[in-house]
């Protein structure tokens, strides 16, 4: 398929540059993007465009959401980074602020999403060995085919994607695999040496697939019959993305044992993530047992409490309910020859695109030359999801594009 978008000669070269120096581990859309403002970007000619990834939510917040940008400047005014090694002002307040809005008792702060899940994979495994009494060595995880929890060499381990795997053994042992959205093939995985259950409440990367209703209970309840621990990636569905606080809500949640966090943590701007659990949990980490020298560094925990504050301060999460509703209505009215399938909660949005129409990524490309900003994920489903503080007027003015590009 010819790629109708002329890319600028200032983007061509930026992108040249790009291509002779980097590695080749991506495939981006061709905009050289220079400029970002709330739900807007700009590239290097001065095109706009309305960003409809949010950065794979991320950007929750918008682009460089004035509360967070200030924050960010104060603190990097007074110390951005301390090490662990010693205390920072600004921890204990982000910590106090975190656990509040989760309702949990305590959190790790790292860096990276990836980072967050091995995290939580080594204090799942520990609590097995120290708490429940797992037989040293022995203690399983169960993973759900087609999950995305990132590249590290643990976690692409047990990704069900051949992709992501190959070339890149040996493996770390201890994941057992069962199909997403299957209750029946979850209880049947159990054993006296399951730890944990890691899951996404709606998987992204897979194609925005939302699993049946009460599977997501259902493997709570069997969880808290087994005493296993319940382990929630909400990286790209937490903090409002799915019109709830976090996506486990939709199914009557509201004490995960463990949440894993990421992407809008850090505000669209800095890299913060974060396991947040019971004392229980959590405490099985004793000095020195884990770590990294840029979690919970200052200039981080201070991104992190504004991002916090405005999802609250600005309704997002009842906001992202009321504009995904809308945005999916509109969606559904397009009744395009060319759509299988729409699905999603609140603003994580996957339209399904027939087999027979092709990949979905033309009709990225098309929309990018009519100013809309998405990305294709699994070759069939482009993916809507905007910032969180879209009003109707900028969804109206997507859907009138969609229909056009889907007609
Ligand atoms: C890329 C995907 C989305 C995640 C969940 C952990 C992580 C992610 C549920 C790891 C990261 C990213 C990675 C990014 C693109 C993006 C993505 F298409 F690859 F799968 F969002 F759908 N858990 N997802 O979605 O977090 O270490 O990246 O901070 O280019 O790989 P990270």
């Amino acid at each position: 398929m010819m790629n109708t978008h002329a890319a600028g000669t200032r983007s061509r070269q930026l992108i040249d540059l790009a291509d002779t120096y980097g590695a080749h581990n991506y495939h981006p859309l061709d905009v050289v993007i220079e400029k970002a403002e709330g739900i807007w970007v700009w590239d290097c000619e001065g095109r706009k465009y309305l960003d409809c990834l949010s950065a794979y939510s991320a950007l929750n917040q918008g682009h460089r959401h004035p509360k967070i940008i200030q924050a960010m400047v104060e603190q990097a005014g007074k110390v951005t980074l301390t090490s662990r090694a010693f205390h920072n002002e600004v921890m204990g307040p982000f910590l106090q602020d975190l656990t509040a809005f989760c309702g949990k008792d305590v959190a790790l702060p790292m860096n990276t999403g990836a980072e967050a899940v091995e995290t939580a994979i080594k204090a799942c495994r520990k609590w097995g060995y120290q708490v429940k009494g797992i037989p040293e060595g022995k203690a399983e995880i169960i993973v759900c085919a087609s999950n995305f929890h990132g590249r590290t060499t643990t976690i692409v381990g047990f990704s069900s994607e051949a992709q992501y795997r190959e070339g890149f053994g040996p493996f770390t042992p201890g994941f057992v695999m069962v199909p997403y959205g299957d209750l029946a093939a979850f209880e049947r995985a159990i054993t006296p040496h399951t730890a944990g259950f890691l899951f996404e409440p709606i998987q992204g990367e897979g194609g925005v697939l939302v699993p049946p209703e009460g599977y997501l209970r259902g493997t709570y309840d069997l969880c808290h019959q087994h005493r296993i621990l319940w382990m929630d990636d909400e990286i790209q569905t937490g903090f409002g993305r799915t019109g709830r606080k976090f996506c486990c809500e939709w199914d009557g949640i509201k004490d995960p044992d463990m949440l894993i966090l990421g992407k809008a943590l850090g505000g669209g701007i800095y890299p913060v993530s974060a396991v947040v659990a019971s004392k229980e949990v959590l405490g099985v980490f004793k000095p020195g047992d884990h770590g990294s020298t840029f979690g919970g560094n200052p200039l981080a925990c201070a991104i992190a409490r504004a991002a916090i504050r405005v999802i609250e301060d600005e309704g997002l999460v009842a906001r992202s309910a009321a504009m995904g509703a809308y945005f999916m209505d509109g969606l559904r009215r397009i009744n395009s020859p060319h759509v299988q399938e729409i699905r999603g909660r609140g603003l994580l949005i996957g339209v399904d695109i027939k087999k027979q129409s092709g990949p979905a990524r033309p009709y990225c490309e098309k929309l990018r030359d009519l100013g809309i900003l998405c990305k294709e994920t699994h070759e069939q489903v482009i993916r809507f999801a905007p910032p969180l503080i879209i009003g109707t007027e900028e969804i109206d003015w997507i859907l009138e594009r969609v229909a056009q590009v889907l007609a």
